[in-house]
């Protein structure tokens, strides 16, 4: 019995990659002068490392791997902490300043959900407050009330595609993986939860659509709405204009 619907939050909430945390970074690498600029198309390859200071140092090492980190700092790890923490700061004022839509269907879905007293919750790899500042921002100013819990960042050692942070977010519910649903839009995603024993939808995006989704209960295009119709791409073909949680609680 379906219980609770758990979300990612960077791609499946809003399309936050390109236009926000992309932008983000960059800035925090003007901020410290170094001439570092991470493109739209190369930035979809670094996604393939989650975790903003992960893909920083993935970054450093493959491409900058003469970069000396400068002398104010005792070593990499902390120079690369201090550019996330930088980078952070951006990245929320971006979402207060020109909050990012989120969606199709994904306010209208979390609403049934509520409604339905069915249990909401977040797993995400990007920072916390990255995932407060959207949800406040783009989903309502008491949206962070509304999910049991939202696990983030560093709260787990290993991020995805490890399954930890579900693993979390199962422990901490007391629920069992069958009694959820997960959503998320990137192959790294769902090898994490897969890897939790959890079911998964995809809803694809610019920078996934052509990611393995091989074991995912269903691949769409994104959620739907009435008058924005979804497409199912693979797996469970779910009929209609729009996922609805009465079709959730009958599969
Ligand atoms: C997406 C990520 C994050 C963001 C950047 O996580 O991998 O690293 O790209 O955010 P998810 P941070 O899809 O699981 O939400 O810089 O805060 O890590
Ligand atoms: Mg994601």
């Amino acid at each position: 019995m379906l219980k609770a619907l758990i979300f990612d939050v960077d791609g499946t909430l809003a399309e936050t990659e390109r236009d926000g945390h992309r932008i983000a970074f960059n800035q925090a690498f003007s901020s410290v002068n170094l001439d570092w600029y991470w493109s739209v198309d190369f930035y979809g390859q670094l996604l393939e490392i989650a975790g903003g200071k992960e893909r920083i140092k993935y970054y450093i090492f493959h491409y900058k791997p003469n970069f000396i980190y400068p002398k104010d700092y005792d070593n990499l790890d902390q120079f690369i902490a201090y550019l996330h923490q930088t980078k952070t700061k951006y990245y929320t004022q971006l979402l207060t300043d020109q909050p990012i839509a989120l969606r199709p269907g994904i306010k209208r879905l979390i609403n049934e959900a509520k409604r339905d007293n069915i249990r909401l919750a977040i797993a995400t790899t990007a920072a916390y407050p990255n995932a407060i500042a959207l949800l406040k921002n783009s989903l309502d100013p008491e949206a962070i009330s509304w999910f049991e819990i939202i696990a983030a960042g560093d709260i787990v050692a290993k991020k995805k595609p490890a399954p930890d942070i579900y693993l979390y977010v199962l422990e901490k519910m007391k629920l069992l993986p069958e009694e959820c649903l997960v959503f998320e839009d990137s192959h790294q995603g769902l090898i994490s939860a897969t890897k939790a024993g959890l079911k998964t939808i995809i809803t694809v995006n610019n920078y996934t659509k052509n990611q393995d989704f091989t074991g995912a209960f269903s691949v769409l295009n994104h959620l739907g709405e009435k008058d924005q119709p979804f497409s199912v791409l693979s797996g469970k073909k779910f009929k209609g204009k729009y996922l609805n949680l009465k079709m959730l609680l009958e599969n």
